[in-house]
């Protein structure tokens, strides 16, 4: 018996030290603690023994016992113990890594003079209208009143698609209007935002790819008047109350009569700079009233219906707002350019 309890005392403890995890300390301590376990059947047959045995084989089993529930207990603290600090250190989050860098994207300046320029036209009840880049030749120049022998549609001009000159990238963005014209109901307020092409050399002041805001008005007895008024509420509205206008004669194929806007310098106040080249004035853009032939081969009745179109560029309009001295900034999109805006 005596032997018996000493064996079981090695194999047990041996066991125990042994053990990986808490699960497999709880396992031995059902095999050798548990009602069924090993020790617990050993007590079970004290009862064969003699009188004087007795005793000292229930201390020595009682020590057994503790000493098995000692370490038990001391190999579930260290075996938790080191858990946790594999946990800890599979789990360590090091505060004094740098933290990653966003750099926030940037408003272009050109589309900064545009979204200001589009809020003016939608507040004064315009839409605004998007579409394709590429165009038929019918559509940006025939049905705007630009003949085939217009100098604009010189291959040395245009960038065609198809030999045949019936297919190209768009020259201005009106083929948005005659769109306008044939999808809307009258009457018709809408403006036209978008890249145009030309094939133009790049230099500070051309680039093939540029952009453009065109507009419209139609309605029942527009007049020049209407042009020169609304034209005049926006530029005021962008460049301040006090800006100073002025209209003279031009001409474009699509309007009659045609104009041009200027605004008088803000720099010199008209008395003549660098900055309006000693002019005292800057054009802004083009305009007139919308030709009969181009109303007339949307199916507007001319009779009742008149209307205004106007055009501007945009790249010149930012250039000159932000003071930017090429406009070959405008199109290279570095951010130490962008970020100053
Ligand atoms: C300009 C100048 C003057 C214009 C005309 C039209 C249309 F389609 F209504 F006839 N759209 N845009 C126009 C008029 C454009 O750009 C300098």
């Amino acid at each position: 018996m005596k032997e018996r309890l000493k064996e079981l005392r090695e194999t047990s403890l041996a066991a125990i030290h042994s053990a990986e995890n808490t699960a497999a300390l709880e396992q031995l301590r059902v095999k050798y603690l548990g009602k069924k376990g090993e020790l617990t059947a050993l007590l079970k047959q004290m009862g064969r023994l003699s009188a004087e045995e007795r005793p000292v084989m229930g201390q020595l089993a009682n020590e057994v016992r503790s000493a098995l529930e000692d370490t038990l207990e001391q190999c579930r603290i260290r075996l938790e113990e080191q858990a946790l600090a594999r946990r800890l250190e599979a789990e360590a989050l090091d505060v004094t890594i740098p933290g990653e860098t966003h750099t926030p994207g940037h408003r272009h300046p050109m589309y900064i003079v545009l979204d200001e320029i589009e809020r003016i036209f939608i507040g004064m009840g315009f839409s605004v209208l998007d579409g394709g880049e590429v165009e038929t030749a019918d559509y940006n120049f025939t049905r705007l009143n630009t003949d085939d022998a217009h100098p604009a549609r010189e291959w040395s001009d245009t960038f065609y698609f198809t030999e045949d000159s019936s297919i190209l990238l768009r020259t201005q963005t009106s083929p948005m209007q005659v769109h306008a014209m044939e999808s809307r109901t009258l009457p018709i307020r809408m403006i036209a935002p978008g890249r145009v092409y030309r094939k133009d050399e790049v230099d500070a002041t051309h680039s093939p790819m540029f952009h453009q805001i065109e507009g419209m008005a139609i309605d029942r007895g527009v007049t020049m008047g209407d042009l020169k008024g609304t034209l005049n509420e926006v530029v005021r509205r962008l460049y301040g109350e006090n800006t100073v206008t002025r209209f003279r004669p031009h001409h474009f194929p699509f309007t009659e009569p045609s104009c041009e806007m200027d605004v008088q310098c803000h720099k010199c106040g008209g008395r003549g700079c660098p900055t309006c080249k000693g002019e005292g004035w800057i054009e802004i853009l083009g305009a007139g009233m919308i030709h009969p032939k181009v109303l007339q081969g949307c199916g507007i009745n001319t009779d009742v219906y008149s209307g205004w179109a106007f055009g501007m560029g945009l790249e010149r309009l930012a250039l000159r707002r932000f003071q930017i001295s090429d406009l070959r900034l405008i199109f290279e999109n570095d951010v130490r350019f962008l970020e100053q805006f």
